[in-house]
C-alpha cells in the first residue's frame, strides 16, 4: 500500500472517531441515579433560585441525577437537562418497595416506607380522566372510588379487616401498612355505575368491569390482582384494581398476561410447589 492511501486511510479512521464524540450518549441505567421529585418542582437553567425555570417536574416522577452542586442537583427529565434542588428529589431508599427503571413496585415482598406519602399521580388521574370519557362515549360510567391512601390510612383499613376477620383472611384481600400499592398513588380502585358492586367480586360481571380488561391498558392501566395469579400477588381476585404503569408497559403487560411480579422476575408471594419424587 502506499504512503499516500496509508494517509487518507488514517484520515478517514480519525474522522470517524472524533465524528461519534458529538452524539450526546445516553444516560446508563445501570451507573445512573434515579431520583422521585417529591413534589412538583422546577427544573432550572442553573443552580440557583434566581435561574429561569425551564419546565416543572411533576410529583411521582423520575429523573436522573448526573451530579451535585451544593444543595442542587444537575437532573435529567426526558430530553431537558437543569438544575433542582436536592432536598425534594426522593433516593430509592427514602422510598421503599422497588424501582425498575421508572416503575415503582410495593407488593407483599416490597414494602414502601412509612414515611413516603406522594398523593394522588397526577399522570395517573390525567389519563383515568380520558379513560373515563372514552368509556362514557361508550355508555360506560367509570367511578375511581379509592386512590391514594397514606400509610396511617392504610392501617386502619388494615386493622379493622383483621379486627372483623383475622390476620390470614384480611391479609389476602387487604395490604398491610407500606404494601398497599394505594400508597404509591398509581393504584385506582374502579368501580361502575352501581356503587353497590363496588369492591366486590359482583363487579367482575358487570359491563363497566369487561370494558376496563379489554380497554384499560390503552390508557396505561394494569389489572394488578387477576384471577388465578394469587400465589404470584398474595391477593384473591380484585377486577377493580388497576395499577398505572404508562401505555407502553400496560401494553407489554396485557399481551404477556404476566403479572408485574412474574413480568420483572420477582419473588412471587408463595413460592410455586415443585413435587418432588
Ligand atoms: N386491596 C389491596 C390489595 C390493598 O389493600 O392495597
Ligand atoms: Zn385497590
Amino acid at each position: 500500500m502506499k504512503r499516500k492511501q496509508i494517509f487518507i486511510m488514517t484520515l478517514a479512521v480519525i474522522a470517524t472517531v472524533t465524528s461519534t464524540t458529538t452524539y450526546i450518549p445516553a444516560v446508563d441505567a445501570s451507573t445512573s441515579s434515579y431520583r422521585q421529585a417529591k413534589t412538583s418542582l422546577h427544573l432550572r437553567q442553573g443552580a440557583s433560585l434566581e435561574q429561569p425555570s425551564l419546565t416543572v417536574i411533576p410529583t411521582g416522577i423520575y429523573v436522573t441525577e448526573l451530579s451535585k452542586v451544593g444543595t442542587w442537583s444537575k437532573v435529567q427529565y426526558g430530553t431537558k437537562i437543569g438544575y433542582a434542588s436536592t432536598k425534594y428529589l426522593l433516593t430509592d431508599e427514602q422510598i421503599g418497595g422497588k424501582r425498575i427503571g421508572h416503575t415503582l413496585i410495593a407488593n407483599k415482598n416490597l414494602a414502601l416506607r412509612a414515611t413516603y406519602a406522594p398523593g394522588e399521580n397526577q399522570q395517573a388521574r390525567a389519563a383515568f380522566e380520558k379513560m373515563r370519557v372514552a368509556a362514557k362515549k361508550e355508555g360506560i360510567t367509570l367511578v375511581a372510588f379509592s386512590t391514594y391512601r397514606s400509610y396511617a390510612y392504610q392501617k386502619t383499613l388494615f386493622d379493622k379487616y383483621v379486627a372483623r376477620d383475622g390476620y390470614e383472611k384480611a391479609s389476602t384481600y387487604s395490604a398491610e401498612p407500606g404494601k398497599s400499592e394505594h400508597q404509591t398513588g398509581l393504584a385506582f380502585d374502579i368501580g361502575g355505575a352501581d356503587s353497590t358492586k363496588y369492591a366486590t367480586f359482583s363487579f367482575s360481571k358487570t359491563k363497566e368491569a369487561k370494558w376496563l380488561f379489554a380497554n384499560a391498558h390503552r390508557y396505561g392501566f394494569h389489572l394488578r390482582y387477576p384471577s388465578g395469579k394469587e400465589s404470584w400477588t398474595g391477593y384473591t381476585y380484585e377486577s377493580w384494581h388497576y395499577r398505572y404503569v404508562g401505555a407502553t408497559l400496560a401494553a407489554r403487560l396485557k399481551v404477556s398476561g404476566l403479572t408485574m411480579e412474574e413480568y420483572f422476575h420477582l419473588a412471587p408471594w408463595k413460592p410455586v410447589k415443585v413435587s418432588t419424587p
